[in-house]
């Protein structure tokens, strides 16, 4: 399974689990978690943590998956490619009645950063990096990053960031207020799990609606997830991107 649910009580651990890519999104992997929410929304947990089997927290999107599209002559269409699975699994996960934590214990790429930023709270390893690596590959942001992290840390950083694609590291992303908290790598899971279970105690109508309240914003996640699907498309049909792609995919193995 390339996506894993295991449950402790009032707590679950969705845990991406390819971890030979980085946990890059692959079609079967929006399955595995469409799934995965199904589980979820029959069952919410009072607290959600999402992390990444082995090194690597989320590389975004799999380009070898996208190269294999571009070497059978298929057109990439990623505006519908995005509304399919990306922007529906999101819009669900950030739906669940739940507090979500984000454990990002390593590199968390282009969606990657989208998908660690459904998370209410960031808990990031040491060794955590966030690249918002979109423009490297032609692309602009989507997966709801064109939201969330101007929201988190301000319009300038974040422009700086999609621009350049520089990787930010984990005490940068804590001193500009992306992530709550950063720990040594050995124990992201067990204060992860401290934090959950302390969150559990709590009144979870009141953490819901402390949550809806302070992020809900204008443009909402829906409305953005649309917009970012729509400016995608265009660029997803480009040779940049195309050839970005190839690049990747073909450098010396
Ligand atoms: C990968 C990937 C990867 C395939 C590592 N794909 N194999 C969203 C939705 C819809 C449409 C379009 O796009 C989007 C937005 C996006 O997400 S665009 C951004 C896509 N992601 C990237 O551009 C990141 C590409 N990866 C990297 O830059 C590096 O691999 C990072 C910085 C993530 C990790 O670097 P390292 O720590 O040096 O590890 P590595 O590069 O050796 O990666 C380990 C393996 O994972 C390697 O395979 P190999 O067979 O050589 O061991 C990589 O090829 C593979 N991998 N990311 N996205």
């Amino acid at each position: 399974m390339t996506i894993t649910l295991e449950r402790d009580g009032k707590i679950a651990i969705l845990t991406l689990n390819r971890p030979e890519r980085m946990n890059a999104f692959i079609r079967a992997m929006h399955d595995d978690l469409a799934s995965a929410l199904d589980d979820l929304e029959a069952s919410p947990p009072h607290v959600l943590i999402l992390t990444g089997a082995g090194r690597g927290f989320c590389a975004g999107q799999d380009l070898g998956e996208r190269y294999a599209q571009i070497q059978a002559g298929e057109t990439i269409h990623l505006g519908a490619s995005l509304s399919e699975t990306y922007n529906r699994n999101l819009t669900r996960l950030a739906a669940l009645p739940s507090l979500v934590i984000s454990a990002v214990n390593g590199v968390a790429a282009g969606a990657g950063v989208g998908l660690a930023m459904i998370g209410d709270l960031i808990m990031a390893s040491q060794k955590a990096q966030f690249m918002l690596a979109f423009n490297k590959v032609g692309l602009g942001p989507d997966a709801g990053v064109s939201l969330h992290l101007p929201q988190r840390i301000g319009i300038q950083r974040a422009l700086g960031l999609v621009l350049t694609g520089k990787p930010l590291d984990a005490a940068t992303a804590k001193e500009w207020g992306l992530v709550w908290e950063v720990t040594p790598p050995e124990d992201l899971l067990p204060q992860a799990k401290a934090l959950a279970a302390s969150l559990a105690e709590g009144s979870l109508a009141a953490q819901l609606s402390s949550k809806r309240l302070m992020r809900q914003v204008s443009p909402d996640l829906a409305t953005t997830l649309t917009l970012e699907a729509a400016g995608q498309e265009p660029l997803g049909l480009s040779d940049f991107y195309t050839q970005a792609v190839v690049a990747f995919s073909t450098k010396a193995k």
